[in-house]
């Protein structure tokens, strides 16, 4: 059984996180996405409704899991049984932030894997900043967030 954690901030979940959930689901036995608790960037969204909308956004996937964690992502996925990390790529800024982790994560611990999807052309470019931003000024084009996110945003900058 291959079980894959999925980190990051989902400050707010995109469908271009969800695309790589569902591609990782189809791959692994299980993924567990992994949502980073208090991190450096001041987040728009608390730790529970960031959960409550990758439920909901992911409801349609069988073998996913949502999970939280602080501190060190090898030591969750240790834990956790995971043996692949699992990253989206979008570009060579993307794989220059995540290039020392997968380094060091594999200093740490030789047998879990990274690995790396490329993003769906659909989805490049779309970052949940990039999302906040627009958001707040009220022109968020549709398809971006799952139905419940879009909501949620209107809302916060209502
Ligand atoms: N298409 C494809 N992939 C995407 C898209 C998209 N449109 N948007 C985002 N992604 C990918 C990101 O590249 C990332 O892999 C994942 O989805 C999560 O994205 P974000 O934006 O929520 O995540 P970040 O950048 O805020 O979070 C970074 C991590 C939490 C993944 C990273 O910092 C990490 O792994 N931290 C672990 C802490 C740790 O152990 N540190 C020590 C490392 S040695």
């Amino acid at each position: 059984m291959t079980t894959a954690m999925m980190p990051g901030s989902f400050d707010p979940v995109t469908n271009g996180h969800i695309d790589i959930m569902e591609r990782g689901a189809g791959m692994f036995d299980k993924v567990i996405v992994a949502v980073l608790h208090n991190c450096r960037k001041k987040p728009l969204f608390t730790l529970e409704e960031k959960i409550h909308f990758l439920k909901e956004g992911t409801s349609h996937i069988e073998n996913i899991e949502i999970a939280s964690f602080d501190g060190l992502l090898i030591d969750f996925a240790i834990e956790k049984e995971a043996s692949v990390l699992l990253k989206g790529l979008r570009s060579i800024t993307d794989y220059d932030y995540e290039a020392p982790m997968a380094v060091m994560n594999k200093r740490i611990a030789a047998d879990i894997e990274t690995v790396f999807l490329h993003t769906n052309p659909e989805f490049a470019s779309l970052s949940s900043s990039l999302v906040k931003e627009v958001a707040k000024f009220n022109a968020l084009p549709a398809g971006l967030v799952p139905g419940l996110v879009e909501e949620a945003l209107k809302d916060k900058f209502k």
